[in-house]
């Protein structure tokens, strides 16, 4: 499988762009090799610019749920496309998608559409401290809501996979603003709230976690930080930019059955163009220029093919039995992969929800930040180098998740598990 064109570009990418990718996570450092440049990709394969065909388990990191290049998404996006790109003014597409999101979500009354994740976080933290008046944030170690200042800190993702949790650049008096928190740790929360009475603004939290591979909430978890957001007057939100649409149609707010007083959305909501949400109640979101005096702005925010698409992908994933299809696709591979790895003797635990999974090279059991950096990272390089060998692509990071899409067949899943079978053999 040659890949002589993918190191050509990498070559004259390093000359203009640092690391030679737009994103840190896709420069395949914690792999040691270069990255793989895509030509296209359609359903569940990608292409890349040598003609090696791929499943692909990154989708985008989460936007693909659909498979890439859907038919009836292509075609909304050249429908719109004769329209125009973008008018800086209101569209209808921005209601429809607006009352989407709100019937997905009941804890939304109001969202504001923006261009990225991170976007959506930045401006939900800078609402609830306008509401609350107050400073203080509560993250959780491993956790990642986006290259946000105040958020880098230990955080997940990229940040994690390179092992610097803590960017340089973010100003001591940024950081100070943030209270880090352990996952699944409720006793750490509660040090922290009583450390800070009345100072701590909100509590940000991945509902389901990603950004340390996937982790779970324990049992009480979610709902032990509802209870304690109440009595303590602090704002519950959930970063739902991975779990939105992906694991129920309703996210982890629907799996869980907990109100978050605001949501950030992203990634599925605009069908792999860019976009980002977020939301609550009235009361909140009244503060949000022009309304109230909490400004956020956005040259292309609420972007006429973003929400097409977008728009487009929700409907579609409102088709009778998608999540159960989802469910059943996820059930099979991570059961499958899991006896390959235990015949062939590797240390492994393996976390999982519908649509998407980590496996872990680590005994575990993987619950939070510390548990997930336990991973043999090395071992995790072979493994990812034999499966891109084998035809599979998978995230470059130890402490990133597979994501499953609707278009990924038996005969993949099959593929897949041969693959991880024939890759454990060789790296045991
Ligand atoms: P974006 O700004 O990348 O659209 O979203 C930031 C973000 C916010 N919240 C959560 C829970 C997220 O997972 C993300 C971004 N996810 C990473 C992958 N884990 C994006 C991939 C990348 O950084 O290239």
């Amino acid at each position: 499988m040659s890949r002589k064109k993918s190191v050509e570009l990498y070559h004259r990418a390093l000359e203009m762009i640092p690391g030679g990718v737009n994103s840190p996570v896709r420069a395949f450092k914690a792999i040691g090799v270069p990255p793989i440049f895509i030509e296209r990709a359609k359903g569940s394969k990608i292409f890349d610019v040598d003609g090696n065909e791929y499943i692909d388990y990154v989708g985008s990191w989460g936007p693909m749920i659909l498979g890439h290049a859907h038919p009836k998404v292509v075609n909304a996006l050249k429908k719109a496309l004769s329209k125009g790109t973008s008018y800086g003014a209101p569209t209808s597409m921005e209601v429809e998608i607006a009352n989407k999101i709100k019937k997905a979500f009941p804890s939304i009354e109001l969202v504001r559409m923006v261009s990225s994740g991170t976007e959506a976080v930045m401006s939900a933290i800078r609402v609830a401290r306008g509401y609350t008046g107050r400073t203080k944030v509560i993250k959780f170690e491993g956790c990642y809501h986006g290259h946000v200042d105040s958020l880098l800190v230990k955080a997940g993702s990229g940040a994690m996979t390179f092992g610097i949790p803590d960017s340089f650049g973010i100003p001591e008096d940024f950081a100070k603003h943030t209270l880090t928190a352990s996952y699944n740790n409720f006793e750490s929360v509660k040090t922290l709230i009583h450390q800070y009475p009345e100072q701590i603004a909100c509590l940000i939290v991945e509902p389901i976690a990603g950004n340390m591979g996937v982790v779970l909430p324990e049992r009480g978890f979610l709902e032990g930080l509802r209870k304690i957001c109440d009595e303590k007057g602090i704002l519950l939100i959930f970063d739902e930019v991975i779990s939105g649409f992906r694991t129920a149609y309703g996210g982890a707010q629907e799996l869980y059955k907990i109100r978050a007083d605001m949501t950030c959305l992203g990634k599925i909501i605009g069908g792999g163009l860019p976009v980002g949400a977020y939301g609550g109640r009235k009361s909140i979101m009244e503060k949000v220029s022009p309304l109230g005096g909490v400004y956020q702005a956005g040259t292309l925010s609420g972007n006429p093919l973003a929400m097409v698409a977008g728009i487009t992908t929700l409907e579609l994933l409102r088709a009778k039995k998608v999540y159960q299809d989802l469910e059943k696709k996820t059930l099979y591979l991570t059961e499958k992969i899991s006896e390959c790895a235990e015949e062939r003797g590797i240390p492994f635990s393996l976390n999982r929800t519908t649509g998407m999974f980590t496996l872990f090279f680590t005994e575990g059991p993987v619950r939070d930040y510390h548990s997930a950096k336990m991973s043999d990272t090395k071992r995790f390089a072979r493994f990812f180098m034999e499966m891109i060998n084998e035809g599979i692509y998978l995230p470059p990071s130890q402490f990133e998740a597979w994501f499953i899409s609707l278009a990924h067949t038996q005969k993949n899943l099959d593929k897949t598990i041969e693959a991880c079978d024939a890759a454990f053999r060789r790296i045991a």
